[in-house]
């Protein structure tokens, strides 16, 4: 069976640089992945990774949670994917975005390819896991219609603690608030959106967490042009190229070696991440 998009759908996306809601995952699935995000955090208290937990679930999960990198390879997720990518797909990064109940952590509106050091590629697609209810409420992310057919606009650094974002960066140009699009999911929906799309997100002002998990899909032939080198998992068809250092989904929760090589890729991409920052930052994205 095929979960391709339908034509009108990449019309779509091609014009509003977004979509949603798909229908990626039911609900017992998403009741599994709730109990594997409990027992990742179980495990980590176990071995004494309480404290860094925020951080490692926030960067390149699919490198160290085996259950993220398989989510990132099912096929209701891919055949859509490969329909705006094509055949030859790259996992580059996974990200949890937690917003615990009652919280201020919020998003400001930024560009996603502002500090990866990717350029202003459009072969790079976000698929954003809805694993609670999802709303204006809980705080959902807001879309701007057509905003990724603009090239990447200057940000500016806020280093505001209350923003999930590793400079609390924003865009330093008026964004249309009252056009933008409240991306409202149920668990278990997913939405995509453009590398270059305004986006943003209010506080959870709802009495339950709101947890999303960020896939960042790429082809082979986007470019690191900033850090060193750079790293991605091949999760369907060929890359021949040499942009990128191919990495094996992980083999069992917070491996040691495994851990050791999440850090140095972390360190590795930071060179993008930082650059021109003013302060040191917070969280990895
Ligand atoms: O989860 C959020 O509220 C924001 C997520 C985001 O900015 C992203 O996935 O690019």
């Amino acid at each position: 069976m095929s979960y391709a998009l339908e034509p009108e759908q990449v019309d779509q996306y091609q014009r509003d640089g977004f979509l949603f809601p798909l229908e990626v995952f039911d609900n017992n699935q998403v009741v599994n992945i709730l109990e594997q995000l409990e027992h990742t955090r179980t495990v980590a208290r176990e071995q004494g990774l309480e404290s860094e937990l925020t951080q490692l679930l926030r960067t390149n999960t699919h490198y160290i949670l085996p259950f993220v990198s398989e989510l990132a390879r099912a096929s209701q997720l891919l055949d859509r994917i490969e329909s705006i990518l094509g055949p030859n797909i790259l996992l580059w990064s996974a990200e949890f975005f937690i917003k615990a109940a009652h919280t201020d952590k919020i998003v400001s509106w930024h560009q996603d390819l502002t500090y990866w050091g990717l350029g202003e590629t459009d072969e790079e697609i976000t698929a954003w896991l809805a694993l609670s209810d999802v709303n204006v409420e809980s705080g959902c992310m807001r879309f701007v219609a057509g905003s990724h057919h603009q090239q990447i606009v200057p940000h500016r650094d806020t280093f505001d603690a209350a923003n999930l974002l590793s400079r609390g960066q924003e865009v330093a140009v008026d964004v249309e608030e009252d056009d933008a699009i409240d991306v409202i999911l149920q668990p278990g929906q997913v939405s995509f959106h453009h590398g270059r799309m305004f986006h943003a997100s209010g506080p959870n002002r709802s009495a339950r967490d709101r947890i999303g998990l960020a896939f960042r899909f790429i082809t082979p032939e986007v470019e690191q042009s900033v850090a060193k080198r750079d790293y991605a998992m091949l999760v369907r068809g060929i890359d021949r190229g040499k942009k990128w250092i191919h990495v094996a989904p992980p083999t069992r929760l917070f491996d040691p070696a495994e851990l050791e090589l999440h850090a140095r890729i972390r360190q590795d991409q930071f060179a993008a991440l930082a650059e021109g920052a003013e302060q040191e930052l917070y969280t990895a994205y």
